[in-house]
């Protein structure tokens, strides 16, 4: 059978992350992506001034009704961008009616990068999103998610017993799993880390670092996840296909010297995804 995700993000028409990352990522791997636009932007909200926000609030619980009407059910619930402590109440409902015995829940609490919140989010929407985390069996925040979820201050650099002391305090929030972006083993490498709460065990895949900062990468990695994971991969492998892809992106993105805020060469490197996922 098909693989079903609902991806529950925003739309940022321009900029390549939210939806127009996960949709085309995830159906690479043959998945069904089903989008819960939780808003309309025309950017999203990094580097750019002016952009529009089309709230949909409303709109996410007579979408999902329809669906409860239907039958609908998801393999896969995938969050992300959420626009208001209003919609992760949603959220939360949304998770309480679709999540089944075998659904798996991932939640990327996005909400900061960088040691800084984005712009629309406040400090005490991380409260909010630490109580979606405890619904989840996999989270994937980067380095300074972890930092606000954990209601700590962030730091440049962690060492590894440090990184490992997250990742369990992380999964004392609920989740089974965690997928946590942004390490590195020292300054020229960057990755991500996966901790499997039941084995205690953390693996690592790490990759050179590239120059720049380009934006909806933590969005490429998390759908790559996803993508992995519903070909019933293991965290572990997952990860680092995810990793694998990033890097792939970024590499290709730096070499065409695009406007970082428009984000990575997400489609061109769609058949390495493929590749790394066995389809091809
Ligand atoms: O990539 C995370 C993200 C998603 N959606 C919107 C954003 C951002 C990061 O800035 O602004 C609207």
């Amino acid at each position: 059978m098909q693989k079903k995700v609902l991806a529950i993000h925003d739309i940022s028409c321009l900029g390549r992350c939210s939806l127009t990352a996960a949709l085309p990522i995830i159906s690479a791997a043959g998945v069904e992506v089903v989008p819960l636009p939780t808003a309309v932007l025309s950017t999203h909200t990094g580097g750019f001034t002016h952009f529009t926000f089309r709230d949909l609030t409303e709109d996410m619980t007579s979408i999902t009704k329809h669906w409860e009407m239907l039958g609908y059910q998801f393999d896969i619930i995938y969050t992300g961008y959420l626009g208001s402590l209003e919609q992760v109440d949603i959220v939360k409902h949304i998770i309480g009616h679709f999540k089944k015995e075998n659904t798996l829940v991932v939640v990327d609490p996005v909400m900061a990068d960088a040691g800084a919140y984005y712009s629309m989010i406040t400090p005490d929407f991380a409260v909010g999103m630490r109580e979606l985390c405890e619904m989840a069996d996999i989270i994937t925040p980067n380095l300074t998610e972890a930092a606000f979820l954990l209601e700590r201050e962030y730091k440049e650099h962690y060492t590894k017993p440090e990184t490992e002391e997250i990742l369990r305090a992380l999964s004392l929030l609920g989740p089974k799993k965690i997928v946590l972006s942004g390490v590195s083993a020292d300054e020229h490498t960057i990755g991500a880390a996966a901790y499997d709460k039941e084995t205690d065990t953390v693996s690592y895949a790490i990759a050179e670092k590239m120059g720049g900062f380009y934006h909806g990468t933590g969005d490429t990695f998390a759908s790559a996840l996803i993508a992995a994971l519903a070909k019933d991969m293991t965290v572990a492998e997952a990860t680092h296909i995810a990793v694998e892809y990033t890097l792939a992106c970024i590499k290709r993105t730096y070499a065409e010297g695009t406007d970082t805020r428009y984000g990575v060469d997400i489609e061109s490197e769609l058949p390495t995804l493929m590749h790394l996922l066995h389809i091809i």
